[in-house]
């Protein structure tokens, strides 16, 4: 008998299954200064389903805030970027949990605070697109690189596991 997972790439379905994950959070400067950085914990807290492994509170140097934004180094607003994320505090923080990069990324919401869903972190605690209170990573691999940038002191070294469920599948198709 033909196999589902034969008909096309059993890749996308293996990745479609959940994946025990890290993603780097990071509470902006302008909503630290606001001190909004609770209520933003609060919610990770209360809506992620994830745990928090670190958290610290730094002003990111010139270097680490273009490294971070590195991808936007040719956008216009990336001179304000860089301003801005060095302008204070941030409270970086890794967390971990079945497909948490998706899921915090729902959780913020978007970029624009104007388009940002009821129930997200930016619709709460956003006030504009350069002022939009959370940084999230985008990918597994963007969150493995943030996390290695902000917290070079730890030791977090499997960033993104495959699940029991998805490494049988993994199993299975080889
Ligand atoms: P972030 O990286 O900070 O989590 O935000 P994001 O993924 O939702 O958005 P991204 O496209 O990565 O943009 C990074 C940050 O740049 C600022 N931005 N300004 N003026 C503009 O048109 C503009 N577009 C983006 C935002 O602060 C955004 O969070
Ligand atoms: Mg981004």
């Amino acid at each position: 008998m033909i196999s589902p997972f034969c008909v096309r790439s059993r890749i996308p379905m293996i990745y479609s299954v959940s994946m025990t994950q890290k993603t780097f959070l990071a509470v902006k400067p302008e909503a630290f200064k606001r001190n909004d950085t609770v209520g933003i914990v609060k919610m990770l807290e209360e809506k992620l389903g994830a745990k928090c492994l670190a958290m610290k509170a730094y002003t990111p140097s010139q270097e680490l805030a273009e490294a971070h934004y590195a991808v936007h180094r040719e956008r216009p607003f990336f001179g304000e970027l860089i301003t801005s994320f060095t302008s204070g505090p941030i409270l970086g923080m890794v967390w971990e949990g079945e497909n948490v990069i998706e899921k915090a990324r729902e959780l913020m919401g978007a970029t624009n605070p104007e388009q940002a869903a009821e129930g997200t972190i930016r619709k709460a605690f956003a006030k504009s697109i350069s002022d939009n209170a959370i940084h999230g990573s985008d990918a597994s691999e963007t969150a493995e690189n943030e996390i290695k940038l902000h917290f070079p002191e730890a030791n977090f070294s499997v960033i993104a596991k495959p699940s029991a469920e998805a490494e049988n599948l993994i199993k299975a198709s080889v």
